[in-house]
């Protein structure tokens, strides 16, 4: 596996490619072009810029994520086909530059749903916290209004405020959309992409929903193992894999993670590694990665990635604000660094321990 930190580039992110860098092990970064709009073409020049900008600093794009998907393409209206030509465009723009793992989601209107961006813990840390009760009382299209005042000024990734300002259109637009009518769309969009992602060798890894459950009323697919192993053999192709997200699958605690992941074998080609803290099944908390603040086995988790023979970038995902920092929820440097130091130690005692 190579150990990597999310990095939304310079104008966005208060974490600089020098810091990441003195993170031991820490050898790659997953970026974006952050102001591209779903299906917005990315230009192979505006690519290299961005490449060559993290191999300055010592790094390697490790992957993409995200490469949003439009709204069309979800809903399967008449236009998807112009957004999907983009999406090729992008991605044969990705292969040129030598870039093979690209991260997205099949998430209707939301991406990630959180009730709180900075709920205070017993040590004064503040995480991202979900609870359904807050959920089930929220209209959604209140929902954006409800945590902007905890983003800290920073746009976060899939609360796009142009996007959200369209909602009531966003939940027209999906009304006809159930389970079965979203996986056809995905299999057809997947279907259509699968030559250039051959051509160029590039690694599909979709992300789950998270929570992994249906929220507002919207379908939501990629939330368990008879799901992920439906898309897996729709469209079977090497390709097609998955993020996996502890994080997001873990949501649900009849998940098991370890499980899941024995399942993907050859498709897991990207991996959060995060642990939650659950306080009743519908109201938990991102903790520290350390296994002993929440409620995964985190040795168990990196076993299991460990005996698949996972070989792709790996990151802390979200971590808490610790330390006095301001930075996106979720996105600061110091507990991601601890994150990723830890996932490493578990890393180098699994591999040693197999080679004893
Ligand atoms: C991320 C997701 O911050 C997060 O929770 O893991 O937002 C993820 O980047 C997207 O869903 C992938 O498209
Ligand atoms: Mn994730």
């Amino acid at each position: 596996m190579q150990m990597t930190l999310r990095w939304y580039g310079k104008e966005y992110d208060t974490v600089t490619l020098e810091q990441i860098r003195q993170i031991p092990g820490v050898t790659g970064v997953i970026t974006t072009l952050f102001s591209k709009m779903p299906g917005e073409l990315w230009t192979y020049d505006e690519i290299m810029q961005m490449k060559k900008e993290v191999e300055a600093s010592g790094l390697s794009v490790a992957g993409i994520e995200s490469v949003n998907i439009h709204d069309a393409i979800k809903v399967g209206t008449p236009d998807r086909e112009q957004y999907i030509d983009a999406y090729i465009k992008t991605l044969e723009n990705l292969g040129k530059a030598d870039i093979h793992m690209v991260c997205y989601n099949f998430m209707p209107v939301f991406d990630w749903t959180r009730t709180e961006l900075a709920r205070v813990r017993p040590d004064g840390s503040t995480v991202l916290a979900y609870t359904q009760k807050a959920v089930d009382k929220i209209d959604p299209e209140d929902m954006f209004g409800s945590i902007k005042e905890d983003m800290n000024g920073i746009m976060m990734p899939g609360w796009e405020p142009e996007r959200m300002a369209k909602i009531k259109d966003l939940f027209e637009m999906y009304k006809e959309v159930d389970d079965d009518k979203l996986f056809d769309n995905l299999k057809y969009f997947l279907e259509r992409i699968m030559p250039v992602c051959d051509k160029y060798d590039i690694n599909m890894a979709i992300h789950p929903d998270d929570p992994a459950w249906s929220v507002f009323g919207l379908p939501r697919i990629i939330i368990n193992k008879p799901n992920i192993l439906r898309m897996m053999n729709m469209v079977d192709n090497p390709h097609n894999g998955v993020t996996f997200c502890t994080g997001s699958y873990g949501t649900n605690l009849q998940n098991d993670l370890p499980d899941m992941i024995r399942s993907l074998k050859g498709r897991i080609h990207f991996a959060h590694v995060r642990n939650l803290k659950f306080h009743s099944q519908f109201d938990f908390e991102e903790s520290a990665h350390l296994s002993s603040d929440g409620t995964f086995d985190m040795y168990e988790i990196m076993k299991a990635l460990y005996e698949i023979g996972f070989d792709g970038p790996i990151r802390p995902d979200h971590g808490r604000m610790i330390w006095g920092e301001q930075a996106m929820p979720g996105y600061g440097l110091y507990d991601r660094a601890l994150g990723a130091t830890y996932l490493n130690g578990l890393w180098e005692a699994i591999d040693k321990n197999a080679k004893r």
